[in-house]
């Protein structure tokens, strides 16, 4: 036995949480197991193809086990799941729980060599995708055929998540009789439970640690502050295993009451409205670009919205002005969230008043959570004074997976996470002022500007490249890409065809650069560095 566990918590600090109460010892499949028992008959799950009951889906996770199991998936074993939202996506995450194996949670945007690098990380030795890809993740799997830089070829397992039956057929071995698997074998409360997504501040996403512990008292909270009842509906619109939609409360969140989950293609208008109204939705999560989309639609009206209760804003900072419409415009509570895979979680509560709903990011969700707002030199500000937010607590990651240099930059020596916000602390509330990390948030998608910066520099026509965020009216930021072409390039350099070289390498398409233009210099600081400040107007 470590003294450390994976999420980075000493032995001696998770016995403080669990004395304290606020580690239980849950893990997610008794989660899960727990609702199925309670609430058999209820609606647990739909999307476009299918609706299932929670024993009906209890069912699915159990043939999905089965199938995993006879493909050699097995207690500690890493996964890589990047499917899209769907039922058979629930089932997959349950499944995996249940044989005590640790998803490693991608994207359907993540690129080919983003995969590759969290198999190669993690290390992932399976791959559960869609068989039903698009041209991008086409590439994806293509690219997983092929072996890793350690020699290792993950298995891939196609799920077919638009057949009423995903798990019939697929690039996968039936199971026989005798391979069924046995009793469920899932793992201890404080087991790895999945690696999560960071957006990163340097080259390529950092893999996040979470413990069923740890991460399960991230979800009660939540529900706490959120108020999510048994008999309510929750939209999932967002990526389901973006940290937001899972746990704030999210798809989690709706597991514990035993709430009804139903899945949308995507955040656009034309998805999410006929599901709110077909299916009486009570709550969804946005990211400030979706929601603005939803407030300007014009068909609007055609749909009854009187069924939601909350709209949940987090993953980039919402404008006052858009979450001042959010109450008059749609008739929902709007709950703020600022959170972060690597932990803290913060909500403007549902009974705040509204100057405090419309201009904050909330207040920390547990009175655990420990906040720390300093200047450069680690001194604590006075508050109100904007400064570096620094998290500890009892759902915040004291390390990221298998990255001794990036940790030991990312956090305090006493365990502190340095967020890379700059906030002010007033009253208890948060706001977000600015951003001290090298990092560009596209409408709630995080994108480190260096991989995208070393992608452009194997270009052979390509001497230099400066990548920064620019202010957009709807995404919050896009991102620019400065491009010095080679003196001796035999052709000229287009932006068009950079683009698709970018996309061509593999990276997320959200990490494609929206603009790309071709200079002949960097804007320069007085002491010569290249000045992304001035870039990004
Ligand atoms: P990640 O660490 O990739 O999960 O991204 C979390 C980061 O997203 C935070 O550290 C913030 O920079 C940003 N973020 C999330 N929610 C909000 C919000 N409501 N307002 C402003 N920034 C946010
Ligand atoms: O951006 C995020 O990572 C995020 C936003 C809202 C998050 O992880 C969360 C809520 O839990």
């Amino acid at each position: 036995m470590t003294d450390v566990l994976a999420n980075g918590f000493s032995r001696q600090s998770a016995e403080h949480y669990r004395q304290l109460g606020v580690w239980n010892g849950d893990t997610h499949w008794k989660l899960f197991r727990r609702t199925v028992t309670a609430r058999p008959h209820a609606l647990a799950a739909i999307d476009g193809i299918r609706s299932l009951t929670w024993a009906e889906l209890d069912a699915g996770v159990a043939r999905a086990a089965t199938i995993l199991a006879h493909n050699g998936v097995r207690r500690g074993v890493k996964v890589i799941v990047q499917l899209p939202n769907s039922v058979a996506y629930l089932e997959t995450i349950f499944a995996l729980w249940r044989l005590g194996a640790v998803p490693v949670f991608a994207l359907p945007a993540h690129g080919a060599s983003d995969v590759r690098h969290f198999a190669m990380h993690a290390p992932a030795t399976h791959y559960i995708g869609t068989s039903n890809p698009n041209r991008h993740l086409t590439r994806v799997q293509a690219d997983l055929a092929r072996p890793l830089p350690d020699g290792r070829t993950p298995t891939s397992i196609l799920v077919n998540e638009r057949a009423d039956d995903p798990w019939a057929r697929g690039t996968r071995r039936s199971p026989t009789r005798d391979c069924l698997p046995a009793t469920p074998t899932p793992g201890a409360a404080d087991d790895l439970a999945f690696l999560q997504l960071s957006g990163g501040t340097t080259g390529v996403p950092k893999q996040i640690p979470r413990t069923h512990d740890d991460y399960l008292y991230s979800v009660r909270a939540s529900i706490d502050v959120c108020d999510l009842r048994a008999d309510d509906v929750l939209l999932v619109a967002l990526p389901a295993s973006h940290n937001f939609t899972m746990s704030s409360p999210g798809i989690l969140g709706a597991v514990q009451v035993g709430a009804t989950i139903v899945f949308a293609d995507s955040p656009m208008p034309t998805d999410v409205l006929p599901l709110i109204e077909r299916h009486r939705v009570t709550h969804l999560a946005l990211v400030p670009p979706a929601l603005i989309s939803l407030l300007n639609y014009p068909d609007r009206a055609v749909h009854d919205l009187h069924s939601v209760r909350t709209v949940w804003v987090g993953g980039a900072k919402l404008s006052e002005t858009a979450a001042r419409r959010v109450r008059p415009e749609l008739g929902w509570n709007l709950q703020q969230v600022f959170g972060m895979a690597e932990g803290l979680v913060n909500y403007t509560p549902l009974e705040a008043g509204i100057e405090e709903i419309v201009s904050t990011q909330g207040r920390p969700m547990s009175p655990y959570d420990e906040i720390l707002v300093v200047d450069d030199d680690d001194n604590e500000v006075p508050a109100g004074t904007p400064g570096n937010l620094l998290t500890r607590g009892p759902y915040t990651i004291r390390q990221y997976h298998r990255a001794p240099e990036v940790n030991a930059r990312s956090f305090t020596g006493d365990g502190f996470y340095r967020t890379g916000d700059i906030v002010v602390f007033r009253d208890g509330t948060l706001t977000v002022v600015g951003r001290a990390k090298d990092q560009i948030n596209r409408g709630g998608e995080k994108i480190a500007p260096e991989a995208v910066e070393n992608v452009l520099l194997t270009h052979p026509a390509v001497h230099d490249v400066s990548v920064v965020g620019v202010p957009d009216d709807i995404l919050g930021e896009k991102t620019r890409a400065l491009v010095i072409p080679r003196e001796n390039a035999t052709s000229p350099l287009k932006p068009a065809a950079l683009k698709k070289y970018v996309r061509e390498q593999g990276l997320a398409s959200f990490a494609v650069p929206d603009i790309i233009d071709i200079v002949e210099e960097f804007p320069f600081t007085g002491v010569g560095k290249v000045s992304k400040k001035d870039q990004a107007v």
